[in-house]
């Protein structure tokens, strides 16, 4: 079990159980027939498990990630439905029952004791916001709940029928998620039996398969206080799902004390504003990366991620590589934890949205992308300047706040402790251009290292440092500077 402190400075892997790794000789498929070619379209089940993912934990920890996020492990409706079949394991039905389809009691043990012996921790999806149904509007009836394997069959354990109204924040925690085809029927989280029931289930489930921190799905629809209990008798860290861009409604988890902390949802738009175009709008991001900062407790337990499960691939909607990998540095050095969604490091680009962003990874043969090696470069520099404890100005990179140090319309610099990025949207310019960071906190005549490209450069009069983004070759890449003193300490660009 880990706490929120421990979790400080990780970085996580989010992966779908169903669509990681495919069953093996070492991981036999739970469920048969397998598709022929697991294509999301046909939202079924293509074979991954708990001891799939065993298989490629060399991939994962080759990457240089600390921590994965898997899908529920709860038991799911097992039937076809109008969306066919519930691969992503978040149509739970019963919290106590684990999920058949993605292995035993000991599989689930055993992924966890194959994560820790690599000194890396698990981070379980958990839904308990809703149960689904394929009767909607005759849902709530104690016989149609049995039908459904529900674990709660009394209708006074549920909100009666509504669809949210998003203006509205009692009818977001009230009102049911779905639709006709498969109602999400909201558990009465006010119920006294429902809440000493998944109390005691939450803190038996993390204790007995050695869970470490959860990622709570749909926080948003749950009154506060309810998650205050609950993550208390978890006993680990939570992350919550606070889905959209208010800034102070998602910071309200924090300052509450509801959860540890929830995915940067606001940090992702601006993000996908300052990088998702070529000539993006810096603006924006700076705004709403100060606004993140002054406004969340501890910034530094924010989940950061430009893709997810619920969201287009940022390789379908921005192809130009640069701007990529730009995004992964803010999403990397940036006040957080990191999270990348499988394929991301694959450069996977189906995916405009649910269920197209569910691909199967195999079919890539986890290869050694270029991508990936920018992911690895990315928690290699994190490493090291935690486990050296960097300085600068006597503050490491874990304890000190970002600070915006200088940006345009098309560029940003930002320090965190003893790291500057220096970012663009500028994309694959037609002719070079060049962008100035007027006091970069180094002193004029001193040397500084970008640890992306082992390049040394000068830091002119004043302190300043100017970078240029060539139209052919480097283009509009990212760098991250150090003193040449830290380099040399960090060793990650060798002899320095
Ligand atoms: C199924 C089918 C799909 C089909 C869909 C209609 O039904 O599979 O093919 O298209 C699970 C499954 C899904 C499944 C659903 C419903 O269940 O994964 O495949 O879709 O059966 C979490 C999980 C998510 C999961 C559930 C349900 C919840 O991550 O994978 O879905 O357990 C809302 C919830 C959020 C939820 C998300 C999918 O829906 O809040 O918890 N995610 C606005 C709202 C958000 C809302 C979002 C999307 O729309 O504010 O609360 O999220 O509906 C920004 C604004 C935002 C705005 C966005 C769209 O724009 O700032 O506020 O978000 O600019
Ligand atoms: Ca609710």
């Amino acid at each position: 079990a880990a706490k929120a402190d421990q979790w400080k400075g990780k970085s996580i892997y989010q992966l779908f159980t169903d669509r990681f790794a495919p069953p093996s000789a070492t991981a036999p498929a739970r469920t048969s027939p397998l598709p022929e070619t697991c294509d999301p379209i046909q939202q079924t089940w293509c074979g991954g498990t708990w001891l799939s993912i065993i298989d490629k934990l060399d991939y994962i920890q080759g990457m240089g990630f600390d921590a994965i996020w898997i899908s529920p492990v709860s038991q799911n409706i097992d039937v076809y439905t109008p969306y066919n079949y519930a691969y992503h394991g978040y149509w739970v039905n019963d919290p106590l029952v684990l999920n058949p389809r993605f292995g035993s009691a000991d599989d689930l043990k055993a992924l966890s004791n194959s994560l820790h012996a690599r000194g890396m921790y698990l981070m379980v999806d958990v839904v308990v916001n809703n149960v689904p149904s394929l009767n909607a509007y005759d849902a709530v009836n104690s016989t149609a709940l049995k039908l459904d394997g529900s674990l709660w069959t009394d209708p006074s354990e549920f909100h009666p029928q509504c669809w949210i109204d998003y203006s509205n924040q009692t009818s977001v925690e009230n009102c049911w998620l779905g639709d006709d085809k498969v109602a999400l029927m909201d558990v009465n989280t006010e119920n006294p039996t429902v809440v000493s029931t998944l109390n005691s289930w939450i803190g038996n489930l993390t204790s007995t398969y050695g869970i470490d921190g959860l990622r709570i799905d749909a926080a948003k629809h749950v009154p506060g206080p309810f998650w205050t209990k609950f993550c208390e008798a978890s006993g680990v860290f939570c992350i919550g799902e606070v889905y959209g861009s208010d800034i102070n409604f998602a910071a309200s988890f924090q300052t509450q004390k509801y959860m540890d902390s929830v995915l940067g949802y606001p940090f992702y738009y601006g993000i996908v504003n300052g990088f998702g175009t070529p000539s993006g709008n810096m603006s924006n991001f700076v705004e709403i990366a100060q606004q993140t900062l002054a406004t969340f407790p501890q910034p530094g337990l924010l989940g950061n991620f430009i893709e997810n499960h619920d969201l287009p691939r940022w390789r379908n909607t921005t192809s130009d590589p640069q701007l990529a990998y730009n995004a992964m540095v803010a999403q990397f050095i940036f006040d957080g934890l990191p999270i990348v969604y499988y394929g991301q490091e694959q450069d996977f680009s189906h995916g405009a949205g649910d269920p197209y962003n569910r691909a199967a990874l195999w079919p890539s043969n986890y290869a050694n992308t270029t991508t990936y090696q920018h992911i690895r470069r990315l928690n290699d520099i994190r490493h090291a300047v935690i486990g050296n404890n960097t300085q600068f100005n006597g503050k490491n990179f874990l304890d000190s706040q970002t600070t915006i140090v200088a940006s345009t319309k098309t560029d940003v610099a930002f320090r965190k402790g003893p790291l500057l990025a220096v970012l663009t949207n500028r994309g694959s310019p037609a002719v070079p251009q060049a962008f100035g960071v007027p006091t970069s906190g180094w002193s004029a005549q001193s040397a500084v290292i970008d640890l992306l490209s082992c390049k040394q450069y000068a830091v002119g009069s004043g302190g300043a440092i100017s970078v240029s983004y060539a139209a052919s070759g480097y283009g509009g890449m990212p760098y991250i500077f150090v003193s040449q003193a830290d380099a040399a300490a960090l060793k990650i660009c060798g002899d320095v």
